[in-house]
């Protein structure tokens, strides 16, 4: 068996010397042009080539949650993409979000810029019920994100392509639901997955729906976002402000007006890592299951090519 290894931006050492000690009887090789062709890739953002020079590959390992990058690519019919499936991201994503929220709530920025001028001052406590917290996403990320933050009480609306229930969650899904959806929120997390159907979905028409005082948390991908909209809806007073990890061009680029905004926190695609041992786990687990013949619909996180997640 030749297990390919082809992850930009990666330090490949690790991940190599994991994948032998999963597969000690296997080959396991960075690619590089003209390499021979493996039965299994171990890829983020791999180049249109690598997937080319591919005629005999019998499954994708994304090494992330996200495939949009991978669904861009011409890929070879029938071979199975598989995502990353939590491989403890998901706690993290919590960490962040509800970070992101209970600092806004909370006006910790306020209280901290005051500590640096060395002032004692109190600020007024917001009510709960005027924060509540809307989740576009409802996968592995989404829902654990959602449950999280009902364990501080905010009022926690979801939104999802199928319906779903989730306790103590206001649970909206489809097209039709998402107007709704988006009126009854003020605090808005994105944790979709960057398709056609939600590439801009955070601009002026469906940001202006959120309660006034309106918050975004970026999480998923910088092109759900409209950057010159978002800015737009802050400086007019709609929105009062927005964390973001991630962005259309990273790293963001210097100029970006998000650095310097003063209602805008940026922080560098951190919100949830891959964790390499959680990962090579999954994805050793994985490639053991297509190995003993098991169906492809028994693995978790296979993206389905119709839906691009
Ligand atoms: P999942 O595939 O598990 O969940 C995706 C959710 O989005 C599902 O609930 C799905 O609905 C919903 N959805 C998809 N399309 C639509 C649509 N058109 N309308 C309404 N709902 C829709 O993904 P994960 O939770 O694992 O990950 C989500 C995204 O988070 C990833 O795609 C990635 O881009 C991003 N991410 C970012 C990271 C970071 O560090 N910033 C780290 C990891 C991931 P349904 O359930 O009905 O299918
Ligand atoms: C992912 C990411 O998709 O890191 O996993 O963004």
């Amino acid at each position: 068996m030749l297990i390919s290894f082809c992850c930009a931006g990666t330090k490949s050492q690790p991940w190599l010397e994991g994948l032998h000690a999963a597969f000690p009887g296997a080959e396991v090789e960075v690619w590089s042009a003209g390499a021979p062709a493996a039965d299994y890739a171990v890829v983020w953002t791999p180049p249109q080539q690598f997937i080319d020079e591919q005629p005999r590959l019998k499954g994708i390992f994304n090494i992330g949650a996200g495939v949009d990058a991978l669904m861009k690519l011409r890929l070879p019919p029938g071979v199975p993409v598989v995502r990353l499936d939590d491989a403890g991201m998901s706690v993290q994503m919590a960490e962040y979000v509800c970070h992101a929220v209970i600092r806004h709530f909370r006006e910790f920025d306020g209280y901290e810029a005051d500590a640096a001028q060395g002032k004692w001052s109190y600020r007024k406590p917001h009510l709960r019920q005027d924060f509540p917290v809307g989740v576009m996403g409802l996968g592995v990320l989404g829902e654990r994100v959602s449950r999280a933050l009902t364990q501080f009480d905010f009022p926690v609306m979801g939104w999802s392509r199928s319906a779903k229930s989730i306790d103590g969650v206001q649970c909206f899904s489809g097209e039709a639901a998402f107007n709704d959806f988006l009126a009854a929120s003020r605090i808005l997390v994105c944790l979709l997955p960057l398709t056609p159907d939600t590439d801009n979905i955070m601009r002026q028409d469906t940001l202006a729906r959120l309660k006034p005082g309106g918050y975004v948390i970026n999480v998923a991908r910088g092109s759900h976002l409209v950057d010159d909209d978002l800015i737009a809806l802050i400086d007019s007073g709609h929105l009062a402000g927005a964390t973001l990890d991630v962005f259309r061009t990273e790293p963001l680029p210097a100029a970006h007006p998000f650095w310097r905004h003063p209602q805008i926190i940026v922080t560098p695609h951190t919100s949830a890592r891959t964790l390499r041992e959680e990962s090579l786990t999954q994805i050793a687990g994985k490639i053991r299951t297509l190995e003993d013949g098991a169906p492809i619909a028994s693995l978790a996180g296979v993206v389905d090519p119709n839906k691009g997640y």
